[in-house]
This record gives structure tokens, sequence and C-alpha cells, in this order.
């Protein structure tokens, strides 16, 4: 047989069947997978859809909302809230928790419906992050505990990227798997089996602004990479900047390299920029099952125990050797005794 494309339905059920399933994790994610196609097709029409700009809100983190961003992020909860599969959710754009009603479903969303919702109004990628955690036992949705677990804990975790083309990635914990939107048949197809981070890469991604805000150790593993081969490094890198964390881990991971948002001098009182249970976590449990390390520099992403469901943490993910690179550049740093005053 010559036609060998592998749609995102069919997949889930050879791997349902490969892995011995129950069905309940082909449901949620062809829950996601309508969610994400929705929200491709109102980003796909751009200004046409009439949503650019912003909303005149802001949201729990008092970002000024753009009107995507709403609309993404009621695509995601009505859509999930149908199918009866969810216990709950999280989102960037809601303070508090929101209970699925009339649902038995054991299973929690955790998502960024629009990420990087900046890039909207110039045409830039930008996509959506989903966790999906189970429900302890004993434990209702409503209350923000439940969601409260490390990222070790996920269940399945990956993102929609809304860019050139519209592709799903994700993993349930046995490798990373991409597929592709093929808008004229509405099913994702499998385009990039078993992702494996290079674990050697040439770029970086951080945003160089903020370089007067950086601790020594990003400070020195970013100036020895823009060094390039007269440097300590030895060979040229490439630093690149999306504004978009979707986009940027996506990059990393199919060419290697590093991306970086540490906590600095300035986003330190709020632990950091990017939040852990829906951006960081998610990223992380991806790089990891394609070979790669996640870190804030000095712990684990996925082993930090989160305290708050809006937390932020540092980010340094990539290919294992940059990444270990970094984190060795941390611990040279945390032990050298503390300069004396004279
Ligand atoms: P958002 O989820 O509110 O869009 O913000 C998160 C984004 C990340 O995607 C990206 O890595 C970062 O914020 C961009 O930050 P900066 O404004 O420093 O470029
Ligand atoms: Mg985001």
């Amino acid at each position: 047989m010559t036609y060998k494309r592998l749609t995102l339905p069919l997949f889930l059920i050879q791997e349902q069947r490969r892995l011995g399933g129950t069905g309940v994790f082909t449901a949620l994610m062809t829950d996601l997978c309508t969610t994400c196609k929705t929200i491709s097709n109102e980003v796909n029409r751009g200004a046409m859809a009439g949503t650019m700009g912003y909303a005149g809100s802001r949201n729990v983190q008092g970002e000024d909302q753009k009107e995507l961003d709403v609309l993404a992020n009621d695509i995601f909860l009505y859509m999930t809230d149908q199918g009866g599969n969810w216990a709950g959710m999280v989102s960037e754009e809601l303070e508090d928790v929101h209970v699925s009603v009339e649902s038995d479903g054991r299973y929690l969303l955790l998502f960024d419906p629009l990420d990087g919702s900046s890039n909207i109004d110039v045409n830039i990628a930008v996509g959506s992050i989903f966790s999906i955690l189970r429900l302890p036992e004993g434990m209702t949705p409503s209350k923000e505990a439940a969601f409260l677990q490390p990222g070790v804990r996920q269940v399945a975790a990956g993102y929609t990227l809304y860019g050139s083309s519209t592709m799903m990635v994700f993993t349930s914990g046995h490798g990373v798997n991409g597929f592709t939107l093929d808008h004229n048949i509405g099913v994702f197809v499998l385009t990039h089996p078993n992702i494996r981070i290079p674990d050697v890469g040439s770029e970086y991604a951080i945003n160089s602004s903020r370089r007067r805000f950086w601790d020594e150790p990003t400070r020195r593993y970013v100036d020895e990479c823009a060094e390039g081969k007269t440097g300590p490094r030895g060979r040229d890198f490439s630093m690149r900047w999306v504004g978009s964390m979707a986009a940027e881990v996506h990059r990393i991971l199919l060419k290697g390299g590093t991306f970086l948002y540490p906590t600095d001098s300035e986003n330190i009182a709020k632990g950091g920029k990017l939040r852990l249970l829906y951006e960081a976590n998610p990223m992380a449990f991806v790089v990891e099952q394609a070979g790669g390390m996640a870190t804030n520099g000095r712990q684990r992403i996925m082993e930090i125990e989160p305290k708050r469901l809006h937390e932020r943490t540092g980010v340094i993910l990539g290919s294992k050797s940059e990444v270990e690179r970094v984190s060795q550049y941390y611990q040279q740093c945390d032990a050298e005794p503390p300069a004396v005053a004279v």
C-alpha cells in the first residue's frame, strides 16, 4: 500500500491497543484536538475574524488580555466541558479553578490557551500549551490542592503551535510525537514520529534586553555562546527570540539548543516569568521525553512542589549537554564563597 498517512485519531487508537488503555486518554486527546483545531481556525483568519486587539480586561497575572486570549480560553472551556471527561481546569486566563459540572471525569486540564499572544497582531506564531493530571483520590476539583501536583505526576502534556502550519506535539510518557494539521481534511497527521532533541545545538533563545537583570550563571552562559569560535565554547552560536514559548521550544526540540527564561533581579519577586503548572511543567515533560533536560537552574522543573495555581519559575530547557552546562554554572556560582567586604 502506498498511502501511509497516520492520522491522530488512528494513532491514538493504535496506542490505546498497544498500551492496553481504556479509551479515556483517547477521549481526552480528542477533546484537545478539536479545541486546538478550532483555535487554529480563529488564529488563521487573522484580522478577518475581528478578534485582534485588546479585550479591555486583565487576567489574574495583571496582563492585558487580547480578544483572542479570551476567545481561546472560552473555546478550551466549552470544548472540554461538553465531553464529560474532565473534572476541572486551570487556565492562565482564569483566577480560580473551573469545575466541570455534570462530569464524572477523573482528569484535570491545565492550560495556557494562547501563549505568546503579544504576537497575534503582527502575524507571528502563537501556541496553546496543556498539561493533564489525574484528580487525586478523595479530592474534589473545586479545591486548588487537587491541581498542586509536581510535573512528574503529569499523565500527558504538549502544545499546539499555530505557525506557518499548525502542529500538535505531545507526550504521554512514551516519547514525543508531532502531528501537522491537514486543513483540507481537518485532521492532524503524524509527521514527526518519535522526536529526539539533538544533543548538540547551536542556538540559544533568551530575551537579551533583560541582560542588566541577569544572574551570574545566565550571563556567563550567554556571553560564552556569543563569543563564538574565539571564546571558550570554540564554535559559533545563533540567537533567536520569537516571544512565544511554544514556538521557541518547538524550534529547539527539532534543532537542538537552549531556551532560557531565568529568574532575574527584576522578576524574582514574582518567582520568574513563566508559569509552572501550565507552561514550564508541560514543556519540561515534552523536552525530557525527547531526551533533553529542563531545570530552573538549581532544580529539575518537574520536581518542584507547586504551592499556588499561578506560581512562576525560572526555566532553562533544551539539549541535555547545554542545560547541564548551565546547571554546572549555577552550582559553581553557589559554591563560591561570598565576597568579604574590606
Ligand atoms: P503569555 O503566555 O502571556 O503570552 O506570556 C508568556 C510568554 C512566553 O511565551 C514567552 O517565552 C515570554 O512570555 C515572552 O516574554 P518577553 O515579553 O520577555 O519577550
Ligand atoms: Mg504563555
